[in-house]
């Protein structure tokens, strides 16, 4: 006889990212997007483009409008599946904002003081000049993934401070008002947690360091394989994985290993005997037959447009469907009326 019993669900993972470049870089998608798609395959995924929080440094709005929309077509040309996967724009769902809110009144200045991300941000930005919301981006972050009920939530290494507050607030509010929250653990995959700057492999590759260091996937290939090229490598001839001897050689083999499917071991035998040029050509052919591909997907979507809004039109309304409902159970659990 079959069994009455409903199946379980798969696990809720949620994950964002900013539209504050015309591109990603390989770090944004090494790190965190290629995750995202294979993650769709064991569980239900909620993927967000998190416009509030690139306002928490001066946007132009018409700009900001279109990076939305080319960060969405993005994560599509990247391989996440709308069918499967919910993919929606952040300030279409206001209860974030809202839920936000509350958990900001569940945290400690002090605690919210201790965020690296701003202490380094507005330190960048100046005192003076950096926003009150850049301070409660984290707490705005916490509210995005505890919405969902999320087990999951798949970041680069960058993002472990601020995942940790999210478990803290989290356990805050069960302890406060009884079980409500998911605490959701970090998704890092330790290979590609921080790809590094190819200029400046001491530093991660990232969009405000940006130069001839950082491969931004829309770019133009040739110049992104000149970089690639123009790569700093470390003393030796020898190419072998050694992250503390040799960072600037060890990115580059992660970066192939990672665009390849080769493993590193099997990497490191391959290069034995040749130099540092034989690695770096094979990186740019790898990454120019990657981010070539990427890029015409990604304007595939893009010269589509209505079919791109439908997508993220749809994936607000599931989102808040999810989202409605745990906001409405917090409200009236803090008391209100
Ligand atoms: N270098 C990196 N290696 C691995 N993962 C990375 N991520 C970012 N850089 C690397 C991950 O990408 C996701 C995007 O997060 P975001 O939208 O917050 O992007 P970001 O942190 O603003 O990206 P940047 O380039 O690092 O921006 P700036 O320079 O403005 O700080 C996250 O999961 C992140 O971990």
């Amino acid at each position: 006889m079959p069994s009455s019993k409903a199946p379980t669900p798969p696990p809720r993972l949620f994950s964002g990212m900013q539209p504050t470049a015309d591109s990603l870089h390989l770090g944004n998608y090494l790190g965190a997007l290629a995750q995202w798609v294979i993650l769709q395959d064991s569980h239900q995924a909620i993927y967000c483009v998190v416009d509030q929080h690139a306002i928490t440094v001066e946007q132009d709005p018409d700009v900001l409008r279109r990076r939305v929309r080319v960060t969405a077509a993005q994560f599509l040309a990247a391989g996440v599946d709308p069918a499967r996967s919910i993919l929606f724009v952040q300030s279409h769902a206001p209860e974030h904002a809202q839920a936000a809110w509350v958990l900001q009144c569940l945290t400690g200045f002090g605690e919210a003081s201790r965020m690296t991300q701003f202490k380094d941000k507005s330190q960048r930005e100046g005192a003076e000049r950096a926003s009150v919301g850049l301070f409660t981006y984290p707490i705005l972050q916490a509210a995005d993934i505890l919405l969902y009920d999320a087990a999951v939530v798949p970041v680069g290494e960058d993002q472990r401070q601020h995942l940790e507050l999210t478990r803290d607030l989290a356990q805050r509010f069960n302890a406060r008002y009884g079980q409500t929250f998911v605490v959701p653990e970090p998704h890092i995959v330790k290979a590609t947690a921080k790809i590094l700057d190819l200029q400046r492999p001491d530093k991660q590759m990232s969009k405000s360091l940006g130069g001839s260091g950082c491969l931004f996937l829309l770019d133009d290939v040739k110049a992104s394989a000149k970089k690639i090229k123009s790569a700093v490598t470390d003393l030796g001839r020898e190419v072998v994985f050694d992250p503390d001897g040799k960072p600037g050689v060890s990115n580059l083999l992660t970066i192939l290993s990672a665009l390849s499917g080769t493993s590193i071991e099997t990497l490191e035998k391959r290069f034995e005997g040749a130099g540092y040029g034989d690695l770096k050509k094979e990186v740019a052919a790898a990454y120019t037959e990657f981010a070539g591909g990427f890029a015409e997907r990604t304007h595939q979507w893009l010269s589509d447009g209505s079919t791109l809004d439908d997508v993220l039109a749809d994936g607000a309304v599931r989102a808040r469907a999810i989202s409605g409902e745990r906001l409405a159970d917090v409200y009236r659990k803090v008391g209100f009326a």
